[in-house]
């Protein structure tokens, strides 16, 4: 035991957590994954933004690696209804890879390794709201999870972070992805519970 000094004892134990609505605790880290898991060896694994002009920017995994990283520390929130908190990342925010880029475009689409690709603003990409992670925890970034980089944009439901993913391609016009073709949201807000189309 230690010694408690009077009037600094931490948080306080009660703090109620506040979830998005619908949403329940989870302290584990499920895998979901819409097919198997794709193995990118670093040598041969790139980024690329296209334009909707049509211009290509390449990242390379040791130019990735040579940008400034951050460490969020964010929630999760699967639309599959759990919610994990506090988790920390390592990688780089989208706003240093869009400083190249000269866009009029207002949509993204994401791509992966394996074919999975989802939809959303470029705004939603900005402002430190999303960044390109190749680190867990302080670890390196397991396959399952979207390694060695997946997208995260954690304001959004969780099927919006790209495991595995390998480009954004920059719409004048938006064009649903994956779930989205399948009936989930274009937006995919969890707090405003925006999980199927017309939500
Ligand atoms: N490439 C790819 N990214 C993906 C998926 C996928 O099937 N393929 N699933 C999405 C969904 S629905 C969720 S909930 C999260 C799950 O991430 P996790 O497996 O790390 O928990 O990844 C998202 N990103
Ligand atoms: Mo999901």
């Amino acid at each position: 035991m230690g010694i408690v000094s009077p009037g600094f004892q931490g948080k306080p134990r009660s703090a109620a957590v506040t979830l998005p609505p619908g949403q329940y605790l989870t302290e584990d880290f499920p895998v979901l994954s819409a097919g198997p898991t794709p193995r990118i060896q670093l040598d041969q694994w790139e980024f690329v933004i296209t334009t909707e002009a049509g211009v290509k920017h390449r990242w390379s995994w040791a130019e990735l690696l040579e940008l400034p990283s951050e460490t969020p520390t964010v929630d999760l929130h699967c639309v599959t209804k759990w919610s994990k908190l506090g988790t920390t990342w390592r990688g780089v925010a989208l706003d240093s890879l869009f400083e190249q880029v000269d866009t009029a475009a207002d949509f993204a689409l994401a791509h992966s390794y394996g074919g999975y690709t989802t939809n959303l603003p470029l705004e939603d990409l900005l402002d430190g709201q999303a960044w390109l992670v190749y680190e867990y925890e302080g670890e390196e970034l397991g396959a399952e999870h979207g390694g060695p980089v997946r997208l995260l944009v954690p304001h959004l439901y969780l099927w919006k972070s790209a495991k595995w993913v390998n480009g954004i391609q920059l719409l004048v016009q938006d064009e649903p992805g994956f779930w989205e073709s399948a009936g989930y949201h274009d937006y995919g807000d969890p707090w405003r519970e925006q999980r199927y189309q017309g939500d």
